[in-house]
């Protein structure tokens, strides 16, 4: 899809072309307005029907690529930090807590009227290494991890207090087995106990009460196949709500590949069931990887792979479309080429909305009109803010 002449006002101007791009300082991005945003954008969409949508931000890339940096500020309104809200971003040194890189973000969302996806308070990856190598060579003992932990969440959900609209608290903590427990090997688990999940949903609440908590973790809707991991998940949330444990909602992370079969009416009625059960719920992490020729172009080899590939993703919105308390669809990574996807898959891409030259691709043009559908109702959700 091509922006058209009439809409390349402003800082819309800068996804047109290479050339366009240099002349455009990150200043104007940065002062831009998100009244500003074209009308046809996924967010101006999303908004009329109460729906946020997002994108994973790179923070070596805001506001330094113009191009980037516009697509953020005009299609998504919401932002979730890539990596730069991760432990290991927070308190590289123990005891010494950087901020910076995630209050630019909270700032750039301020600026641009988005609403900031908090992410990750716990999970296995991106730990400091002061942490894994204390407690694997016995410095921290598994009470003084937990004491660590706890200050851990406390200090970074009190530093954004009031600025974040969902956190995920807990992050993939189960097994991608039939059936699917919560993985005892997991870093926190094997020396905290699976009782750790409830304490940090706990300790997120005490001091941010207003941000709505989140599990998060991906194949929860249905995507393995078998819904293992779907009816394990569902179990542990429904008992911690039982419990009285201050848990809101459930992420979907959405990481699809086209090799693989895939449900949206699993998904939907996945998202249904959770919903059901008294949560929010949300796509977190969309994205829908293919096979391509190399990672530099990312041009699928499978030519039914470019039907697939936004078939979906129009399938994964219109799964949230169709469920009332489904708040935000997020995709991971705004272009193919700063996509973390060919960094992991080999021989794998195309995983995004916009091409590697920041080019709108199928997948974007059919979140466009599922959007614009719901509008008028379609699949059967109409403007309905009531769950924000
Ligand atoms: O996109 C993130 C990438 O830049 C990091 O290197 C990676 C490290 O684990 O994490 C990626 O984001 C992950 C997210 O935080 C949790 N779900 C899976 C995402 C893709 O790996």
């Amino acid at each position: 899809m091509q922006l058209s002449r009439r809409k390349l006002t402003g800082i819309a101007a800068v996804a047109v072309s290479a050339a366009t791009v240099v002349a455009v300082s990150t200043s104007a991005i940065a002062s831009s307005s998100h009244s500003r945003v074209p009308s046809d954008s996924l967010r101006a969409l999303a908004s009329k029907i109460g729906l946020r949508v997002g994108n994973a931000v790179n923070m070596d890339l805001l506001n330094v690529n113009a191009t980037y940096t516009g697509i953020v500020a005009n299609q998504f309104n919401t932002v979730t930090p890539e990596n730069v809200m991760k432990w290991d971003a927070i308190e590289p040194t123990q005891g010494q807590l950087n901020f910076g890189p995630a209050d630019a973000l909270v700032k750039f969302a301020q600026q641009h009227g988005q609403l900031v996806r908090g992410h990750t308070l716990m999970w296995h990856n991106q730990i400091p290494s002061w942490l894994t190598t204390g407690v694997s060579n016995g410095t921290i003992t598994n009470a003084q991890l937990r004491n660590i932990l706890k200050q851990h969440i406390t200090d970074e959900v009190t530093h954004f207090k009031g600025k974040i609209w969902q956190w995920d608290v807990a992050n993939e903590f189960f097994t991608d087995s039939n059936p699917s427990m919560i993985n005892p090997n997991d870093f926190w688990i094997s020396h905290l106990g699976t009782g750790i999940i409830a304490d940090a949903f706990r300790w997120a609440h005490a001091a941010d009460p207003h941000a709505l908590l989140f599990y998060n973790d991906y194949n929860i809707a249905g995507e393995d196949g078998s819904n293992a991991k779907a009816d394990a998940v569902y179990a542990m949330v429904t008992q911690l709500k039982k419990q009285g444990v201050p848990i809101d909602g459930v992420g979907d992370q959405g990481h699809l590949d086209t090799q693989y079969g895939f449900s949206g009416t699993r998904m939907r009625d996945d998202l249904q069931r959770y919903a059901n059960a008294g949560f929010r719920v949300a796509i977190t992490e969309a994205d829908v990887r293919t096979f391509v020729n190399n990672s530099t172009d990312q041009v699928p080899t499978d030519n039914l792979a470019l039907f697939a590939q936004p078939y979906e993703f129009d399938q994964m919105m219109k799964a949230c479309l169709a469920v009332r308390q489904c708040i935000s669809f997020t995709i991971w990574d705004v272009n193919d080429s700063n996509s973390w996807v060919p960094g992991v898959f080999a021989g794998e891409g195309y995983a995004t909305l916009y091409d590697v030259n920041y080019q709108p691709k199928q997948a974007y043009t059919d979140l466009q009109v599922d959007l614009a559908g719901a509008a008028f109702g379609a699949p059967h959700r109409v403007g309905d803010s009531h769950f924000h």
